[in-house]
């Protein structure tokens, strides 16, 4: 058996472990951040549950730490006292990015982890199966559901060589892109082996599997070998330790290699993570901005490298460079051994331990101008500044850049200030304080849960009608995104307030002088009608945000049809009672123009009889009956006709 197989197997619940094949496993750990947390929390509510069920569930405040007005303050408060309530450890605004925290303190091979955050997988570095789902579907886990998946196909990753100098994770995640393209792997996972593994710290497979999210990836999974070892004990938890390694005879659905030495620094161009180039076919672009961070690329490790490449050297004056390290850990750490002094000292801009930017929480770019950032993700607009344009580095290449005001090659750069490649150790010992992690109160003896006026409830579906009566009300192109469905920024504070939050549904696609999207959808449900989204491939890709869900469902949309749509958000489609769909044909797409009526009678009959949906449109008069697909198993069926997993 290969890695994944073992760990899926040593939790199943249900099911058979054969590619393809839905899959229940049991779930050891969940973590939530704030901005899915809260809903999490009143989903968990809602069900009625006590105490969670986990081995351990940790709750992280590191997405609205800005607190412009009271929400995000709101919802902290919430979150502390619900977590007091339930038994759940609450990570306080301060202490870090949720993967990476959750990395260094709680993380255990071998054990599964359900996040309610999409880069969840990041505990794969570490030999865990970690997965991100939705709100609900967290939720579900605290209850002690079991978490249903589809039984992966596993892509192993042969790792030979070891990174040159100036070469690093982020490089190989982006090179790993660019062979396997930011769609098209639903249903898939994948798992490094090979002697290049031995080469790489845990802070770097942990870049690696971080941004395996953006592959669209179930989870992305490394070993627990020797240098698992030494991060767990640099940590205080050796005790947590196995090893976990792949059989010999292990199997893998399709083997790529990856030579290390091979490779050479990258970059994600706007605006996709799939966008990958060579770094030196993009070298010489202006850059007004860099930016150093997020649950990607934040390590110690990293930022050890950054306070090497800058000691003595100044930013230039036409760029900003901000820098959020991961967690009070590092930040802690890099404060006491002056690495921080170096980075003030050359002039930059030390952000929160927390997702800033990378969520949209400021530092947006000035317009028309270049943003260097090592994040994961770069779709348009998500810097809040209309029509940006992000390139996705390594630090490496990203200090490089601040250097010199241009996108560059850090080799180039090395070699003309005369820098050597900074050898970097795992501490013996990392700092380790929990002080900002708060231990839940004793069953029974929590105080009140605090909810104040700025959070409402969570929704509930209704069933779908015997016969659908909807209107087509927007016609999408492929690689939809949940930041093109729900944008965050500016807007993360109304995560908890649904109604509000709806009002800026598809607002990228609203135009001036005309009805917004929700003002067009809203009209619909208000006849009594059913609105419908009309979508290429990979359909909401990018974030767990299960308001991607909600919020359409809130505004009256009952269907989405695509020609395929990612696993994350088709599981949170389901749940909310909004009916996922597939086009049979290619050449039906242009026939589903927004304000085509589209009428599908006995709808819950159609759905229970098999994968086929006949569907009448409508337009200018002239009619046409399209037959379309449903891929939900019987248990889903059910559900989507009820109205979701609340109702
Ligand atoms: C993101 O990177 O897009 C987020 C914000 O972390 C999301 C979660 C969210 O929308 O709250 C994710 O990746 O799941
Ligand atoms: Fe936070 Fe960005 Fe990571 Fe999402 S991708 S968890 S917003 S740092």
């Amino acid at each position: 058996m290969n890695i994944i197989e073992k760990i899926i197997k040593a939790h199943l619940v249900e099911g058979c472990c054969c590619p393809g094949e839905e899959v229940k496993i049991r779930i050891d750990q969940t973590l939530c951040q704030d901005a899915t947390g809260t809903m999490a929390f009143l989903e968990l509510e809602a069900i009625g549950v006590d105490r969670v069920k986990t081995e351990l569930s940790v709750q992280y405040i590191d997405h609205n730490t800005s607190q412009f007005g009271p929400e995000n303050a709101n919802d902290h408060l919430y979150l502390q006292s619900v977590c007091d309530a339930k038994g759940v450890l609450f990570s306080r605004a301060g202490n870090g990015i949720c993967h990476q925290v959750h990395l260094e303190r709680f993380g255990v091979p071998g054990k599964t982890l359900l996040g309610s955050d999409s880069h969840t997988p990041t505990g794969g570095g570490i030999g865990m199966l970690a997965i991100g789902a939705g709100g609900l579907d967290v939720a579900l886990a605290m209850a002690g559901e079991p978490f249903k998946l589809t039984f992966p196909a596993v892509t192993g990753i042969r790792l030979t060589g070891a990174l040159k100098p100036w070469v690093s994770a982020k490089d190989v995640i982006l090179k790993v892109l660019s062979i396997l393209g930011s769609k098209g792997n639903v249903g898939t996972a994948v798992e490094y082996f090979g002697s290049g593994v031995a080469s790489l710290s845990v802070p770097e497979r942990a870049t690696i599997t971080n941004m395996g999210a953006e592959l669209g990836v179930t989870s992305s999974v490394f070993p627990s070998d020797e240098a698992t070892l030494a991060f767990l004990t640099a940590e205080g938890r050796a005790d947590s330790w196995i090893p976990l390694v792949p059989d010999p005879d292990a199997q893998y659905q399709k083997v790529i290699e990856i030579d290390l030495s091979s490779l050479a620094p990258m970059a994600a161009c706007p605006s996709n993570p799939g966008n990958v180039k060579h770094l030196s076919e993009c070298a010489g672009i202006p850059v007004s901005q860099v930016l150093i961070g997020s649950c990607t690329n934040s390590s110690l490790k990293d930022l050890h490298l950054v306070a090497a490449m800058l000691k003595g050297r100044k930013v230039l004056p036409g760029v900003s460079l901000g820098i959020a390290p991961g967690s009070r850990q590092v930040l802690q750490m890099l404060s006491e051994d002056g690495s921080l002094a170096v980075m003030l000292e050359a002039g930059c801009r030390i952000l929160e331990s927390a997702c800033g930017p990378c969520i949209g929480q400021g530092f947006s770019p000035a317009s028309g101008t270049v943003s260097v950032r090592t994040f994961n993700r770069n779709f348009l607009n998500r810097t809040g500044t209309k029509n940006d344009q992000c390139y996705l580095v390594s630090p490496e290449s990203a200090v490089a850049t601040a250097l010199t005001g241009k996108l560059s090659d850090p080799r180039t750069v090395a070699s003309d200030l005369g820098l050597e490649y900074p050898q970097w150790q795992m501490p013996a010992r990392f700092r380790i304080d929990d002080s900002m992690i708060q231990q839940p109160a004793a069953h029974g003896s929590a105080g009140e849960i605090i909810r104040k006026e700025t959070i409402g409830e969570p929704p509930h579906g209704s069933p779908l009608p015997e016969n659908l009566d909807g209107e087509v009300l927007l016609q999408l192109e492929d690689k939809i995104t949940t930041d093109h469905i729900m944008p965050a920024g500016a807007n993360l504070k109304y995560r908890s307030n649904i109604p509000r939050y709806a009002q800026v549904v598809f607002e990228c696609f609203n135009r001036e002088g005309e009805p917004t999207f929700a003002e067009r959808a809203a009209a619909v449900r208000d006849q009594g009608r059913a609105g419908v989204i009309v979508a290429g491939e990979s359909y909401g890709q990018g974030s767990s945000r299960e308001h991607a869900a909600i919020c359409p469902m809130y505004l009256g949309v009952r269907v989405v049809i695509a020609f395929s749509i990612e696993r994350i958000h088709a599981a949170n489609l389901i749940n909310f009672g909004i009916l996922p769909l597939q086009f049979s044909k290619p050449e039906d797409y242009p026939l589903l123009t927004q304000g085509t009526s589209i009428t599908i009678n006995n709808l819950p009959a159609q759905i229970r009889a098999g994968a086929t949906i006949i569907a009448e449109l409508e337009k200018d008069g002239a009619r046409q009956t399209i037959t379309l697909q449903h891929q939900l198993s019987n248990e889903d069926a059910e559900l989507v006709i009820r109205g979701g997993k609340l109702a």
